[in-house]
């Protein structure tokens, strides 16, 4: 039996971000006020390192930063765990709706942000909620920078080697060797689609991303939230007519059938997640994918958990660089 050689090259480098959107219904003073209701939503920002809270329908501006500030209360001692980016009130009519992103100071910062102006020829205003665009870092460690990779030369032990590596570094992979690609910034393109229009806003969203990337250098973008792109909304036949969909440099990582409506009669893949950039789609795993299911981690009937939302959080974990200090 030849021994086996196994090279562990790197393991300080990546850090995993988790990331997520959720469409919190009508989130306003109302939702802050009752405590249970309030429960659930911090458990689920807390979960994440990036949250994207859709719907906020806040008029006097107070219910978003009451929220932060309840969650930086149960850090004690850590100066503002969290910090936020909020839009203006958007919307046509009286109508109006804010994003509102949030995010662990530790691990990232925000880098800019841009209104999306909605004001393209021959299709302006083609937005109810235009997106709030966010540009995040996630600064290196420094110079120091360690290779990216596991190697292993193995004999016919490699099933064993697998297995005892898979365990201690989910990343491993079968095989030679591994690459986990990490990024030092990306860009988040927020979307809640109005329903009766979704096709004509996730097809203009190709539009944003281009004006996003004439603005700003990045190419790792990431576009989320509430598409309402399934039940109706996007009939089958309309998604060749969506470019973020028949462009294949976007990278869809949700299905059409991943459920995110908390209603069990309902099954619809209203939130979604898309990728673009070589180094962003190599960055997130598939796999990675989530579902949080409020619903069952806090053991509510469903009539509980509709008066936190019609809609559960979908996140996704991002291979980033390490922020310094
Ligand atoms: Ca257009
Ligand atoms: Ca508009």
């Amino acid at each position: 039996m030849k021994p086996a050689v196994f090279f562990l090259l790197s393991l300080g480098g990546a850090l995993s971000l988790k990331i997520c959107s959720f469409n919190i219904r009508s989130f306003g003073e109302r939702k802050i006020l009752k405590q249970d209701v309030l429960n659930v939503i911090l458990e689920s920002i807390m979960r994440c390192d990036i949250m994207l809270i859709m719907e906020i329908k806040d008029v006097k501006g107070q219910a978003f930063p009451q929220l932060i500030n309840h969650l930086n209360r149960k850090f004690h001692g850590q100066k503002h765990e969290y910090g936020y980016a909020i839009s203006q009130r958007l919307g046509r009519k009286s109508y109006k709706e804010q994003y509102g992103f949030i995010y662990r100071r530790k691990l990232v910062s925000v880098k800019s942000v841009y209104q999306y102006p909605d004001t393209q020829p021959e299709d302006i205003d083609a937005f109810a909620r235009e997106p709030f665009v966010v540009w995040f870092s996630s600064p290196t460690t420094g110079k120091k920078k360690q290779p990216d990779f596991l190697f292993c030369l193995c004999d016919n032990n490699i099933n064993i080697i697998n297995t005892i590596v898979m365990g201690v570094f989910p990343m491993w992979q079968h095989g030679s060797f591994f690459y986990a690609a990490e990024i030092k910034d990306f860009v988040i393109i927020p979307i809640h689609t109005t329903p009766e229009a979704a096709v004509k806003e996730i097809d203009e969203l190709h539009d944003v991303h281009r004006n996003v990337s004439q603005h700003w250098q990045s190419k790792n973008f990431i576009i989320m939230g509430d598409f309402n792109a399934a039940c109706g909304y996007v009939p089958k036949k309309e998604w060749r007519n969506i470019r973020l969909r028949s462009d294949s440099s976007y990278v869809w990582l949700t299905d059409d059938k991943l459920d995110t409506s908390v209603k069990e009669s309902t099954r619809c893949a209203y939130d979604r997640v898309v990728l673009h950039g070589k180094a962003m789609i190599q960055a997130v795993k598939p796999e990675s994918v989530e579902v949080y299911d409020f619903k069952d981690a806090f053991g509510l009937t469903e009539q509980e958990a509709l008066t936190v939302s019609d809609h559960f959080p979908l996140c996704i974990n991002v291979n980033a660089a390490r922020r310094k200090g």
